[in-house]
């Protein structure tokens, strides 16, 4: 088996090469990072969340992140990546990730739809959904943001097999689905946060897509989120848009952020990373460290606010 390519945080890596990194990145920062696997995808790849914190006896408060549940939205784990090796290269100095990680866990899944990207990868760029095969139809995959069990299947969404927005054929039918929904059921009552990085449109989103009705919260869903565009802005002028996601994007139901927020999860948020169409999913490796740069200060920007409430 060739050994993968050397990884690289302003490079789009394979699936190998990022669960090399994994690896590696654990076993060197032990005292910041452990790991668990939550189960497999259906191809039977591990899916291993990363625990950021400093260790500590008693139970912290946690947000949850996840990258890549849509297979060609590359930009996406590259975040993930990206925000790890902040965490570890700038904690004892910033200030800010210093307390936040004292104080609270981040559990990040740097690749959620791990079949789907390396389909992406290897056969066809565009591909979105999971790789999973039921006998009766020859299509593949259902769509891993609309397989959960939030108004599932109700608008947004297809009960087509072959649609890219298939719902799959019950929620959390799609193994990847059940096993991060499993985990953060187990954590939930240490889960103050919730964000999934999609890409791409610039948009920060949050409850409800399934509906065009509010959110207990909005308000102040609203107003963090806002708070978090003008911080990521502030770098490169990069502009976002903030609102629930139904009336923001398009209603879209079964989506996680969705689901995250009804279990009680309240700071759930989705981000729509770079561009607004020009590159589209196919954002240059160029753009992978000014996304990044200026998503950490949003990111950044909500975990301070999670963690002061
Ligand atoms: N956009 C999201 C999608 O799954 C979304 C938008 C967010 C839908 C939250 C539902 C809930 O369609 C992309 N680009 O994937
Ligand atoms: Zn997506």
């Amino acid at each position: 088996k060739p050994s993968p390519r050397a990884h690289s945080y302003t490079n789009y890596n394979t699936w190998d090469t990022v669960q090399s990194w994994i690896t590696s990145i654990s076993s060197s920062n032990p005292n910041l990072i452990s790991k668990q696997v939550i189960g497999s995808t259906y191809e039977g790849r591990p899916m291993t969340v990363l625990k950021l914190g400093k260790k500590s006896s008693s139970t912290k408060p946690a947000i949850f992140m996840d990258c890549g549940i849509h297979a060609r939205e590359w930009i996406s784990p590259a975040f993930c990546q990206w925000f790890v090796k902040e965490a570890l290269s700038t904690y004892g100095s910033d200030s800010q990730m210093t307390s936040l990680l004292d104080q609270m866990d981040v559990f990040v899944l740097p690749v959620f739809n791990i079949d789907g990207y390396d389909f992406t990868h290897k056969s066809n760029r565009m591909w979105r959904k999971t790789r999973s095969r039921k006998s009766g139809s020859s299509c593949i995959g259902a769509d891993p943001n609309r397989n959960w069990n939030a108004g599932w299947c109700t608008a947004g969404a297809s009960s087509n097999p072959c649609s890219d927005t298939f719902c799959g054929y019950s929620p959390e039918s799609e193994i990847e689905v059940k096993n991060v929904a499993d985990f953060i059921r187990r954590n939930k009552s240490v889960l103050k946060a919730y964000l999934t990085i999609h890409s791409y449109s610039q948009l920060l989103l949050f409850p409800y897509s399934y509906t065009f009705e509010l959110a207990a919260h909005h308000s102040e869903l609203l107003k963090v989120a806002e708070g978090a565009s003008a911080a990521l802005r502030s770098l490169y002028g990069t502009s976002y848009t903030s609102g629930p996601g139904a009336a923001t994007i398009y209603p879209a139901a079964g989506g996680s952020d969705d689901w995250a927020y009804d279990l009680g999860v309240k700071y759930s948020y989705t981000f729509e990373l770079r561009d607004t169409g020009r590159y589209g999913f196919l954002l240059p490796e160029s753009q992978i460290k000014p996304t990044c740069e200026e998503t950490m200060l949003a990111v950044k920007y909500i975990a301070a606010y999670v963690q002061k409430n």
